[in-house]
Parts: C-alpha cells; sequence; structure tokens
C-alpha cells in the first residue's frame, strides 16, 4: 500500500546534490556557548551538585528534622518547623513548611526561613532589596485550585510521622517523615513521588558573611581553581557543597553579581519510583522524553537550565536554556502518569537520573523497574512544589491548568498562516507581498514588521521614508480581513525627544539598578531602559501607549509581537538584566528572572484589552520569554532556529513539550530564521508547519527573500497546497484550540498522551495526533525522504488522509506512508468525525460563512464514529455570553445514520441568539464524506431530518480498489449547522 512514486524519488536525487552544494554555501553558525553558564560555573548549581555527590556517595543523613511538636493540621492544611542542624554544635535554622491539600487533588509543599520572612537579616553592600524569600510568584501564576480539600484528614500520627489521606476519593496519602524530613506521595497505595528521598533538600539559610581575605577570583568562573592549593578542610566543605568561594560577589562574563544576600538557593531531590520517562520542563532543544543529565553514554553533563535567555543561535539536543520556562514535569510510566510544578522564577537546574530498581538481587536487573531521580536546584525564593498523582496524562494537564490557567481562546486569525521577515522595508513592500500571495493563491491571514518599521527603534513611532502610509496599508489588508502584527520590544530607547522614553524616566516606570537608579543597558536601540512590568502603574501607562491615538499609524487589525523580554540585554551578564538589579516592590531581579517576559507580555495583552472601548476584541500577542501561566496571554515561539534539516526535525518535539505543559500555542519559524533554506527544506517546513499550532514564515535580516511565491515551480504549489490543507481543516483546529481553552489539551499530542499504556509510544516524538479529530501527522524533517514509518498506536483502521488507502492492521508495528515532496505523511485513524471547510479563499476572515464538509472514518467495529466542532465568531469575548456552536456529531455505523446534536446538551431554546448566531442560519454541513463505509451503503437513498423536517440528499458510492477504502459522499444536505439534524441513508 501507499507506494511512493518512483519519479519523485529521482528528482528529489538531483535536488539533493544542489542542496549539499548550498549548504556547502551556507555559512555555520552556532550558539556562544560560552555566553552561557555551565552548572560548574553558577554558584549555588556547583555547590548543590557537589552536595548532591556528597550525599549520594556517602553515608548521608538529611540535616532537615520537622520538630514533632510543631505539627498541626486544619482545614486541608498540615504545618511545622523543619529544623536544619547546619553545624556540629547542634545549631539550627527553624524552616516552617506548609503543606496544603486541594480539593482538585493536588498537594502543595511550601517552606520558607523564618528569619528572612520575620525580616531578622542584614543585606550586605547597603542593598535596597527586600529581606523575605521572594513569595509572590503565586500572585503572577497562579488563578485558581487552591481551594482546600476540608475533607483530607489525618490517618495516622506518632512521633516518627503524619500520614494524610486526600484526594477525591481518598485514596491519596502523604507520609510526611520527620528525621529526617521526607516526603512519600502515594496513590491506592503505592508510592509515585518521594521528597528528599535521596537527602539533597538544602535550603541555603541566611548568614552573616565573616571577612576574611577573599581569594583571587578568574573572570568566568564560580571556582576557587584561583587558589594555589586546596587544604583537606576545604576539599571536604566543596564536595559538602559548603564550598564557601562561590557564596558572595560572582563574576560572569565581565559582570559582577554583588548578591547581597549571600547564598540562599534551595534544592530538593524528588524520585519518581518505577516511571522510566519524564518529560515537560520546556525549553529545550531536545528530545521529548528528557535525558539524564550525570554524563556517561548518550547523557547530557549539565542539568537541565531554566533561566530565560536570548541564546541567539541555539543548538541542538542540549539541556541549555532557550527564552521560556515552565517548572512543571510529568512522570510517565504504563498506564500511570503524576507530575510536579515548581513554582519558582529564579534560575533553576534540574538534574535528571535514572536507576533501574529491583527489589531481589538474584534477578541481576532482569524485569527490574526502572526509577527517575530529578534534583531541583534553585537560586533563591520559597520551596513551593505542587504535586499532581494523575492517573493520566489527561488529569495532569487538567490539574496544572486550573492552577495557572488554561490557553486563551485565540482569535481565528491567529490560527491561519503568517507571514514575517526581518524586515518587510517598506509599506509598498507589504502591500506588494500581500498581493503577490494573492496571486498565487496562497491563503495567508497576517503580515508582520520587524524591529525596522520604527524611527531608530523607537517603539510606538513609524519610520517616515519607509512607511509613511501605514493606515493605507492597513486598510488594504483590512480589505480581504488581514491583520498586521508590529514588533514591540520592552527596550526603551533611551534618547531625548522621545516622550515613551522621557514619561518612563519621569514616572519612574523602569527597572532599577542595585543602587536604585534606573538600570541602563544596551539593546537594538543603543543605550535603552527595560519597562518594569511588575509595576501595576507601569502597566497602565504602558496601556496608554496603544491607544489610536497614541500609537498613530496602528488600527484595529494591528496586533502585537514581543520580543526580546528575557529580557535581552546586549551588555548584561549572559544577554540578561543583571541578578541585582531592583523591581517593583524591592525585589531582585535575581528572584523574578524567569517572570520578567510573563509580566511584559501580559502588560501588552491588557494594553490592547483596553485600547478601545465598545466591541472587544481577543489580543493576538506573539511572546519569546514566556513562565507558567503565560498561556492565557498569547502564543510563544521558539526563537532564532536555523534553516538545517536538524532543526526542522527539533521543531516537532519542542512544540510537543509545549502542548503537554500548559503552553501549546506554539511554533516555530518556518524556513529557519537564520540561513537560507533549500527549496526542498522550505517546502517540508511549511508541510510541517500547517501542523504547527502557530504557524508562521519567518527569516533573518540577511536572508535571502523567501516569501513562498518565490519558490518556484514545483515549490510554490506543493507550499500552497500545505497552506490551503492548513485553511480547509481550520475548523478543527479551532476546535482543538477550543479543547485547550477548556481543559488544557494539548492541540498536537504525542503518543504517550493519546495511548498512555502502549510503552513503545513514550519516545516517539516526531509524529502526532491533532486534535480529536483521529488525524496522525508525521511531517517529513528528513532531507530526500520521500516515505515516512508512521508507528501505529492501537488496533484501529488508519486510512491515508489524502488517499483513502488503508494501512495494514499493524498495532506497535510502523507503516510505510508514501511521501514524494508533494505529500505530507498524515493518516485518519478510523472512529472520527472531523469538520473542514472545502472552498479555498484568501484569509480565514473570508472563510467565516461558508459551508462545512465533515469527513465519517469509520472505526474497526463499524460501529460507532464521533466528533465534534467549536465554532464562534472568531473575534469577540460573546463566546462567553453562550454565542456559540458546538456540535456532537456521531455516527450509528450499523443504522447508517449521523446526527449532529448540541456537544454540551443545551436547550436550543435557552440561547438567546446575537447577530452572529442568527446569521449562522445560513451556514450548513454541505457535504459528508464517509470514509471505509462499506457496500452496504451503496445505491442507497438519503434523508435529512431536522427541525422538524426532512428532504432527501444525494449519495454517491466509490467502492474500494488497490488498497483504497471504499467511500461515501453525501452531498446537498443543506442541514444547518447550529441545528440538530440527523442524516439516514436507507
Ligand atoms: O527583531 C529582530 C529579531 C527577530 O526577527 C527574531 O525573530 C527574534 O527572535 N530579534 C530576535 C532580534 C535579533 C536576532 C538576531
Amino acid at each position: 500500500m501507499l507506494l511512493s512514486n518512483p519519479l519523485a524519488g529521482r528528482w528529489t536525487a538531483s535536488l539533493c546534490l544542489l542542496s549539499v552544494l548550498s549548504t556547502l554555501l551556507t555559512p555555520a553558525v552556532s550558539v556562544k556557548e560560552h555566553d552561557f553558564k555551565k552548572c560548574d560555573q553558577s554558584g549555588f548549581c556547583k555547590r548543590n551538585r557537589a552536595f548532591a555527590d556528597h550525599a549520594l556517595s556517602n553515608s548521608w543523613e538529611s540535616p532537615y528534622n520537622i520538630l514533632p511538636e510543631s505539627r498541626t493540621f486544619k482545614d486541608g492544611q498540615f504545618q511545622a518547623v523543619i529544623l536544619k542542624t547546619i553545624n556540629d554544635s547542634g545549631e539550627t535554622v527553624r524552616l516552617p513548611i506548609t503543606v496544603s491539600f486541594q480539593e482538585s487533588g493536588t498537594a502543595r509543599v511550601t517552606v520558607d526561613e523564618e528569619k528572612r520572612q520575620k525580616n531578622e537579616i542584614e543585606l550586605r553592600h547597603d542593598s535596597k532589596a527586600r529581606k523575605e524569600r521572594y513569595n509572590e510568584a503565586e500572585q503572577w501564576v497562579i488563578v485558581g485550585g487552591l481551594a482546600l480539600d476540608r475533607e483530607a484528614k489525618v490517618a495516622f500520627e506518632d512521633k516518627t510521622q503524619t500520614t494524610i489521606k486526600y484526594g477525591p476519593s481518598s485514596n491519596f496519602e502523604a507520609v510526611i517523615k520527620l528525621s529526617p524530613f521526607f516526603i512519600d506521595f502515594k496513590r491506592d497505595g503505592h508510592s509515585q513521588i518521594k521528597f528528599n528521598d535521596r537527602g539533597l533538600l538544602n535550603v541555603e539559610h541566611w548568614r552573616a558573611k565573616i571577612e576574611k581575605p577573599e581569594p583571587e577570583k578568574k573572570e568566568g568562573e564560580a571556582t576557587d581553581e584561583a587558589k594555589p592549593e586546596e587544604t583537606p578542610e576545604e576539599k571536604e566543605e566543596e564536595v559538602k557543597g559548603e564550598d564557601e568561594s562561590t557564596w558572595w560577589d560572582e563574576a560572569f562574563g565581565g559582570n559582577t553579581d554583588s548578591k547581597p544576600r549571600g547564598p540562599e538557593s534551595i534544592a530538593l531531590d524528588i524520585s519518581f519510583p518505577g516511571y522510566e520517562h519524564i518529560y515537560g520542563i520546556p525549553s529545550h532543544a531536545g528530545p521529548l522524553s528528557l535525558k539524564e543529565t550525570r554524563g556517561g553514554e548518550g547523557r547530557y553533563t549539565d542539568p537541565y537550565r531554566l533561566y530565560n535567555a536570548d541564546v541567539f543561535e541555539y543548538i541542538l539536543d542540549s539541556p541549555m536554556t532557550l527564552y521560556g520556562s515552565i517548572p512543571f514535569m510529568q512522570a510517565h510510566r504504563k498506564g500511570s502518569s503524576v507530575g510536579v510544578f515548581w513554582l519558582n522564577a529564579a534560575e533553576t537546574w534540574i538534574d535528571v537520573s535514572k536507576a533501574k530498581e529491583s527489589k531481589n538481587p538474584l534477578t541481576l536487573g532482569i524485569g527490574a523497574k526502572t526509577s527517575t531521580h530529578t534534583h531541583w536546584i534553585s537560586e533563591s525564593g520559597l520551596l513551593d512544589v505542587f504535586v499532581f498523582l494523575g492517573p493520566t496524562p489527561q488529569d495532569l494537564t487538567k490539574k496544572y491548568g486550573e492552577l495557572t490557567g488554561y490557553t486563551a481562546m485565540p482569535q481565528e486569525f491567529a490560527l491561519g498562516y503568517h507571514q514575517c521577515r526581518w524586515n518587510y522595508v517598506s509599506d509598498e513592500d507589504v502591500k506588494d507581498v500581500d498581493r503577490k500571495m494573492d496571486k498565487f493563491k496562497m491563503p495567508y491571514d497576517v503580515i508582520w514588521l520587524d524591529i525596522e518599521y520604527t524611527e531608530e527603534k523607537k517603539y510606538f513611532t513609524w519610520d517616515a521614508h519607509s512607511f509613511p502610509d501605514p493606515i493605507g496599508m492597513g486598510k488594504q489588508l483590512d480589505s480581504h480581513g488581514r491583520k498586521l502584527v508590529t514588533i514591540i520590544d520592552p527596550h526603551i530607547k533611551n534618547v531625548d525627544g522621545y516622550h515613551v522614553s522621557a514619561e518612563l524616566k519621569s514616572k519612574e516606570f523602569a527597572i532599577k539598578n542595585k543602587e536604585g537608579s534606573i538600570f541602563e543597558g544596551w539593546c537594538w536601540p543603543g543605550s535603552s531602559h527595560w519597562i518594569d512590568s511588575f509595576s501595576p502603574a507601569a502597566r497602565d501607562w504602558w496601556a496608554t501607549l496603544f491607544k489610536f491615538d497614541a500609537f498613530k499609524g496602528s488600527m484595529k487589525n494591528t496586533w502585537i509581537w514581543n520580543d526580546m523580554n528575557e529580557p535581552s540585554v546586549f551588555n548584561g551578564p549572559e544577554t540578561t538584566a543583571p541578578k541585582d538589579n531592583l523591581h517593583f516592590g524591592g525585589w531582585e531581579h535575581r528572584d523574578v528572572h524567569n517572570l520578567y517576559g510573563m509580566t511584559f507580555h501580559n502588560a501588552t495583552h491588557h494594553a490592547l484589552k483596553t485600547r478601545e472601548k465598545g466591541e472587544l476584541q481577543r489580543p493576538f500577542v506573539l511572546t519569546r520569554a514566556f513562565f507558567a501561566g503565560s498561556q492565557r496571554v498569547g502564543a510563544m515561539w521558539t526563537g532564532d532556529n536555523q534553516a538545517a534539516w536538524d532543526h526542522l526535525h527539533a521543531s516537532i518535539p519542542m512544540i510537543l513539550s509545549q502542548g503537554i505543559s500548559g503552553f501549546p500555542f506554539s511554533g516555530a519559524d518556518v524556513g529557519g530564521f537564520f540561513g537560507n533554506p533549500e527549496k526542498d527544506l522550505q517546502t517540508r517546513w511549511y508541510q510541517a508547519g500547517a501542523f504547527y499550532p502557530f504557524f508562521r514564515g519567518h527569516a533573518h535580516i540577511d536572508a535571502r527573500r523567501r516569501e513562498p511565491y518565490l519558490a518556484g515551480e514545483p515549490y510554490s504549489s506543493i507550499i500552497a497546497a500545505a497552506l490551503r490543507l492548513r485553511y480547509s481543516l481550520l475548523p478543527s483546529w479551532y476546535t482543538a484550540f477550543h479543547q485547550a481553552y477548556v481543559d488544557g489539551t494539548p492541540i498536537v499530542k504525542p503518543m504517550f498522551y493519546t495511548h498512555p499504556t502502549e510503552e513503545a509510544g513514550f519516545d516517539i516524538d516526531d509524529q502526532f495526533f491533532v486534535g480529536n479529530t483521529g488525524l496522525l501527522a508525521k511531517p517529513v524533517t528528513e532531507q530526500d525522504k520521500v516515505s515516512a514509518d508512521v508507528w501505529i498506536p492501537d488496533d484501529e483502521v488508519y486510512y491515508d488522509y489524502f488517499t483513502y488507502d488503508t494501512a495494514p492492521t499493524a498495532k506497535g508495528k510502523r507503516v510505510i506512508v508514501d511521501a514524494p515532496l508533494s505529500k505530507i505523511p498524515l493518516l485518519m485513524q478510523g472512529g472520527h468525525i472531523f469538520a473542514r471547510r472545502d472552498i479555498p479563499r484568501r484569509s480565514s476572515a473570508l472563510m467565516k460563512w461558508d459551508d462545512y464538509t465533515l469527513i465519517v472514518t469509520i472505526g474497526r467495529d463499524g460501529k460507532h464514529a464521533e466528533g465534534d466542532l467549536y465554532v464562534d465568531d472568531g473575534e469577540s469575548y460573546d463566546f462567553e455570553k453562550g454565542q456559540y456552536i458546538h456540535r456532537k456529531f456521531v455516527l450509528d455505523g450499523a443504522a447508517k445514520s449521523i446526527s449532529s446534536s448540541d456537544a454540551e446538551g443545551r436547550d436550543p431554546s435557552s440561547i438567546k441568539e446575537g447577530g452572529w448566531l442568527k446569521k449562522m442560519h445560513e451556514v450548513s454541513v454541505g457535504k459528508i464524506i464517509v470514509v471505509g463505509a462499506s457496500s452496504t451503503w451503496a445505491n442507497k437513498a438519503v434523508t435529512v431530518e431536522s427541525e422538524g423536517k426532512s428532504w432527501p440528499a444525494t449519495l454517491e458510492y466509490t467502492p474500494a480498489a488497490h488498497g483504497r477504502a471504499a467511500f461515501a459522499t453525501i452531498k446537498n444536505l443543506k442541514a444547518r449547522i447550529g441545528a440538530d439534524w440527523k442524516v439516514v441513508v436507507a
């Protein structure tokens, strides 16, 4: 079946030669790795790794013990004090701990430091920073799910432990051991997640600096290598993680961090017994199933790092940090998923190791289960961890979303194709691209302007020479429902005569340096200041800048792109802001670094929401930096990738990781940002991009122009087909987004998520299902490939999307799908019904009132198929007032009927129809294609029953042939999309 076209093979082979040549001509780019810290250059990471090495290789007893008499349990909350013994004379530090049990079944463990809660510490260097451990991450991140479980109760308590039963059916347990402190989270009596099992809990308590002569330190090192020789005591201190040389001021890349509070990291080991796979903690350019990080064959040597950074030309297969961070991790084994969310916005490193564990030494490890051990290390802040006990991947995404919010419902246009480059050089250029896309029949919705549209990188201005008429440009786009996105970054040019800069300074809305004066750094505009979007007043001011009379030249169809919000500071340490900078409320940048990008993104989102009175449109703001919660305010992309096949390949696990980590509205630069893609690469990238939730072509300023119509034949036509495929499936994409908005379901789903008991699928990250459609895509990401081997996760029947060829029964096997350059490997799993709009048009707005086509894929049992469709006006918030259509379609195979009913069981008379719903009366399901219809469908009459009437429709039956499934096409249905109906074939 599905044999490849031999001709296609031939012409791709000659292309191969061409592309090898062009690769040789493309300059190699790679990240300046030495600009970013390795663990041993980040003092607290180095100390905690040394602490772990010491603990794991010695008979080690964790020095953290709960004071038995400090324990209380009330209204779902356990509280106590952990005493940390800090020296041989038994001196202790008090660390209050709260374990909260929430109605949702999520548990939360928070550990603080009493001295710092009470402000009983002193800061060095006359610092104006706050003395508490940062305790406001929750205010930015958590939007719900905190109601306490009043049913949770102490099931057992003695002087060694307290056991609390909790969870929806009281089948969860937290066994809190006092000495040493340890928590075992169990489900149905079995351990799932363990805290401090390996004794790596480390809360670096505040201490005064005892002045002794400083050893000379080499720049770029947090080590004490400058010392001539280590004494045995010093060596011992280092392995115990108490190497003082990294406690105080720390230098890297020409910057010195004054660290006014000294060492203050928090670290904890979190083990997942019996769990071999862990996922999440984006963003990293590596496989979906996370790798081990403690060295050895095929493993990383550094921990996964979360420290939002402008990494410029990033490398692949690396635990290196990227632009955004979500400290949410899921562990998975056959039939069970559990997870943790580490709520901390400071620089964080996570070590991963796996171990075969067998209780019986005689088995020599055969049949032993693999467990995963993780070691979380953050530079500052509270220890604040949420624990999810699953058991399904869906439970995790739902519960995590309950806390941090679900994906905002986007405008429909945002799901269309976005055409970007750095830069469109003038308004005429934009209008020309707009016309050419039409000429070449390439649908698109949005064209983007990068930094050059401004006058000297002053945001909210236009370069008068190249963009003399932004309104004229905006109107042309609007005439066929298209939008413009302009970039607005958080750095504000420090120059006289620029009102934004003047106001930022006079109102004191900028980030401050450690002395408390306005921070000045270097970015695109030259000398710049950064808005402190933690400040409510600064955010209110930011909103005023987006009003149409303030940002002149912007229109209702202008939306925004926030770039460089890690923040990127060219002359800062690791290209970002100094950690001792100060934010609103006196918090150090160190405490809030990973949150900054989200606060800026959020400020822009709110600005767009308030820029006009009356009918509100849902804002569209793309961000580069993000944190847990960013999904509530917009989309993200994976930053500056390269025009190379391996970058195309890497984009898929990255996007899948975003999806299962609560931020599914994600994409990668189609075509690759740096460099010039060969035409086959560009074509394959469009085919993959058509399956990214966020679909945008982008290119670096030095890259050759590559609007898809420039590719020439056959590439342009193939790309046009990929764009049209995306547009025809927009109803199904929108439905998938709605599902993400409702309960956090990823928009594209990896195999472990859809088939959590199929172990062979747990590390597959190059194929995925789209929403609930049953569409299984495996974009080609290798040069010259003319087929794809798709792993089949179940016993269902799978049809080729384009040919209706049927894959052989192959659960757990790989099926070869023909994929010449012109074809995307795309299968349809039997048992689904999904919606399309088949009339090709120029933009999504122009498809708004088109009829739908339903595709029904008959499943293996032939009896049942179902699916849903969610539709609203695609722009406003009226859907929150019931102005939407949500249909459930069901095939009854035996009766040969297909019905449509309200997916939420709403009574139609209860819905007061506004203008959009009324207009939708004219929109129908025009056609249904039943793929896999048996011969009993042939030569049958069709009746449509709806709203008390019935009428005939027509049916054409195409019998099976040469591996292609039979199918029935029902036409002229005229069944209203918003109404209940039944189509009966008899
Ligand atoms: O604004 C210019 C670029 C932008 O095109 C890109 O998408 C961002 O990731 N921006 C980074 C700054 C400079 C990159 C070299």
